[in-house]
């Protein structure tokens, strides 16, 4: 593997028969139809947006970036494409990312395989012919052997379940459906439902420009400093010329982003080195705070005590009225313990007078009306509404499908309580059906995830084109054992005993009310290890036919 040069241009395969059907044209689903090329097979994608980018085409609220560093975050594919991209900052803001994803796209020549405006609504495996059967929005159908999911973990976004939702008279869209030609938000007064980091990106994007903005926070979300700026050409040229040093730090941390845990414990220093360390954290760019801090902080109630107060002092520094202050400092969840926002002056925009904190604990939204949001002890007029109220996510875009194995086995069904995976890319009872970024992989840096499993995932179509088998599905006993180990790679750490996205919990969907594992916490290094012995291994854990 390994092609890089722009492949000849051919025309559009739009009839098939394929090899294989990709469903999304994000980050995932365009490196998986590059590699699925190489390796000379047909594939055809389906994407319900009108033109590739995923997260990057639907997420155009303001203020939408990358908290990750842009140099560390694209794809490290392609020497040549590495070298023709400039990324103009450290963290890139989504219309620049979207360039780059549409800039790939043409590099690639990706457009002729894809099929955007296509809503998969429902996919049948067929056991007689062993191919899955595809439906999209609007009844077409399409065949092919191989079924691959490129769905991203937060495609599936979630509208808060507050009575009257549907009476407000106003503009109200959710972050992830934002107008592509934008908003005028200037004077108006907009609220906004959530404190996420979608919602603290936005906050402070647009509190200078509206007339009065109102806050719904239900529960604070600890943030830290992102620090973006633009890259200057000196340190292009050293980018540029740095990339395998990047990359290769890259996997040499559990997170595959380039912060390295520091090996001390916290509680082993006194209280002056450590919060030496975390005011130098905390004065640089990126999440080196959350995932290159101590190595106990994360995995110690103690020192993430000790954290969690350095924490709240920040916030106390920075936000004048101490009331609003206290409001803003989580209370039921450690430093950390949630996927960390990035932010760039989002607690002083709580100092502004044209700014409004709402805490839902202390006055809950009764119900939306025509004209705004009624809490318990007033009503908060307002022209326009945001909901910046998350995903379900991981399993939700897979619940959104009807996916159906051999004897009309249902993975929604499955997968009700928790999902059970092998390596988190396929299932018990669904041949055929290949995940990228599934339940039970290793997350972090995506885009590196993403390289990493769909090159493990063309290893094994190229095992099975070579062998000339047809039909793949994993062993029950090895879904049984991984399923098994990532629940006790799990078990016990903080964040697992918190409610977010990343554990399963999204109050406005029925039936997600309960934590559940989805991720891979071994670290990225051991996930590596794991799928790199299966494939060693000659695939074992799989039965082919
Ligand atoms: P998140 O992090 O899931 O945040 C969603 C926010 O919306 C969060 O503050 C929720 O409060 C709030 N929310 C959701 N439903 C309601 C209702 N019904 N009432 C009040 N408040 C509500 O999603 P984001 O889009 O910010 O970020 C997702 C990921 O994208 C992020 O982790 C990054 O990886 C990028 P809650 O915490 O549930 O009380």
């Amino acid at each position: 593997m390994g092609t890089t040069q722009p492949l000849a241009a051919h025309p559009a395969d739009t009839t098939g028969p394929w090899d294989a059907i990709i469903i999304g044209a994000g980050i995932a689903g365009m490196y998986q139809l590059h590699r699925l090329r190489e390796l000379g097979l047909r594939a055809r994608v389906f994407e319900a947006g009108s033109d590739v980018g995923g997260t990057w085409y639907w997420n155009r609220y303001p203020g939408a970036r990358f908290d990750s560093e842009s140099w560390s975050y694209g794809y490290s594919f392609s020497k040549e494409l590495l070298q023709d991209w400039d990324w103009p900052e450290h963290f890139a803001a989504q219309p620049d990312t979207l360039r780059y994803l549409n800039h790939v796209a043409d590099r690639f020549d990706l457009r002729r395989d894809m099929q955007f405006g296509s809503r998969v609504t429902a996919a049948t495996f067929d056991d007689a012919t062993a191919t899955w059967r595809v439906t999209l929005e609007g009844g077409t159908q399409a065949r092919a052997p191989l079924l691959i999911t490129a769905l991203g973990p937060l495609s599936a976004h979630t509208l808060p379940n507050i009575p009257g939702r549907d009476e407000f008279r106003g503009p109200a869209f959710h972050t992830a459906r934002w107008p592509r030609e934008g908003v005028d938000l200037r004077g108006k007064r907009v609220g906004i439902i959530g404190t996420g980091a979608t919602a603290i990106q936005t906050i402070q994007t647009i509190a200078g420009e509206v007339g009065q903005l109102t806050v719904f926070q239900r529960t604070p979300n600890w943030a830290a400093p992102l620090h973006n700026r633009r890259i200057t050409p000196e340190e292009q040229a050293r980018i540029k010329a740095g990339y395998k040093e990047i990359f290769a730090r890259c996997r040499q941390t559990d997170t595959c982003f380039i912060h390295q845990t520091d090996p001390r414990r916290a509680l082993d220093l006194s209280p002056e080195e450590r919060e030496a360390f975390w005011e130098k954290l905390h004065a640089e760019p990126g999440f080196g705070i959350w995932v290159g801090n101590f190595r106990d902080v994360l995995t110690d109630p103690a020192a993430n005590a000790l954290m969690t107060e350095w924490a709240a002092r920040k916030i106390r520094e920075r936000v004048r009225d101490p009331q609003v202050a206290e409001r803003l400092i989580p209370k039921d969840h450690g430093f950390g313990t949630r996927r960390l926002p990035l932010e760039s002056g989002y607690y002083e925009v709580y100092n502004q007078p044209n700014v409004l904190l709402v805490d839902l604990n202390e006055t809950p939204i009764e119900r939306i009306t025509a004209t705004g949001i009624r809490c318990s002890d007033r009503h908060h007029d307002l022209d326009l509404l945001i909901y910046a109220t998350g995903f379900d996510g991981v399993t939700g875009p897979y619940d959104r499908i009807d996916i159906r194995g051999p004897g009309g086995r249902r993975l929604r069904e499955d997968w009700r309580g928790t999902p059970r995976t092998f390596l988190g890319m396929m299932a018990e009872g669904f041949p055929n059906l290949l995940m990228i970024l599934g339940p039970h992989t290793a997350r972090g840096n995506i885009p590196r995830n993403i390289e990493e499993i769909v090159d493990w995932l063309s290893g094994l179509v190229r095992h099975m084109h070579a062998r000339g088998l047809h039909r793949v599905e994993p062993r029950p006993e090895a879904v049984e054992d991984w399923t098994r180990h990532v629940e006790e790679a799990a078990a016990g750490l903080l964040f697992s005993q918190v409610n977010s996205w990343q554990t399963g919990v999204n109050r406005n969907v029925e039936g997600r009310e309960v934590r559940r594992t989805l991720g891979y916490y071994g670290g990225a290094l051991r996930y590596r290890q794991e799928i790199g012995a299966v494939a060693e291994g000659g695939y074992r854990e799989f039965t082919f036919r």
